[in-house]
């Protein structure tokens, strides 16, 4: 296997246990470099939280680009997760077209909305940028709430598999090449994820641990890159970052207090192990 560097851009949440800190340590014990692009800087992340401050970097990032383009820095992955602002899409953009090496992977997370609510900082213009960066996904990674928004659908929590289907093609239709939807549940206990590649949909369903912690999402973002960037299958990548979310949601629970983020770090050797 050789050597890959990803650049992943998202935001810094100083304390929160999500985004950068969370994607800098996971995709480097998958053993690839991980360059990163900080979004935005926060004192913490947005939910739970109140009165964080929140630095945009968008306007560094043209220069930035710049740099790297003068270098000749190229990435073999790309990983999009929480973004600073609307007009901060078009530079990520430009970002892939002018540092994406050959066959390099685009994982975007849209990273905007949980549980049929946008987060505190977007609003229905970012959601519709963020449409326009989904054209540029090998691997889209919604929750069911992202997929919505950007389908225009509306947000059900029972739901069969005739809506995930649509919800998927729509996603599709907006230039997404793959699609992996976490948080399908089609039973009360159980939870999974759709794996769309390549015209074809699997499930692989998991035991669905209750009340919900914050930022697993950018958990299982950044564990289904960094195995997918080690050469694993969209279907076995898909199912080492669900099993490594409830390893990591197991091990949380074992303190009921700490909710605003997940304890991936003592978990992290069974990631690697996988
Ligand atoms: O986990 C997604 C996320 C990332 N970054 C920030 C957030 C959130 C979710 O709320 O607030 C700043």
């Amino acid at each position: 296997m050789s050597y890959k560097r990803i650049l992943t851009i998202q935001d810094i949440s100083c304390v929160g246990q999500c985004s950068l800190t969370v994607a800098l340590p996971i995709i480097s014990a998958c053993g690839i470099e991980t360059s990163v692009l900080p979004s935005a800087v926060l004192s913490t992340h947005t939910m739970g939280f109140t009165g964080f401050t929140f630095r945009d970097l968008t306007e560094d990032m043209p220069a930035i680009c710049a740099h790297w383009k003068k270098e000749g820095l190229t990435f073999d992955g790309i990983y999009t997760g929480y973004l600073g602002s609307a007009k901060q899409i078009e530079y990520v953009k430009s970002i892939i077209a002018n540092t994406a090496a050959e066959g390099c992977l685009v994982a975007i997370d849209p990273a905007m909305a949980d549980n049929g609510n946008l987060y505190p900082t977007f609003d229905l213009a970012y959601v519709e940028e963020m449409k326009k960066l989904c054209a540029e996904a090998d691997y889209l990674l919604p929750n069911i709430t992202e997929a919505c928004f950007l389908a225009g659908m509306d947000y059900r929590t029972e739901y069969d598999r005739a809506y995930i289907d649509a919800l998927i093609a729509k996603l599709c239709g907006l230039g997404a090449k793959n699609v992996i939807l976490t948080g399908v549940s089609y039973q009360k206990g159980r939870t999974g994820v759709a794996v769309y590649e390549n015209g074809e949909m699997q499930y692989y369903e998991h035991e669905q641990i209750a009340g919900g912690i914050h930022g697993t999402g950018d958990i299982y973002a950044s564990a289904f890159v960094g195995a997918k960037l080690r050469g694993k299958s969209a279907y076995d990548a898909a199912k080492i970052a669900a099993d490594y979310v409830v390893e990591c949601i197991l091990e949380s629970r074992k303190d009921p207090d700490h909710t605003y983020g997940a304890r991936f770090e003592p978990v992290l050797g069974k990631l690697i192990a996988k």
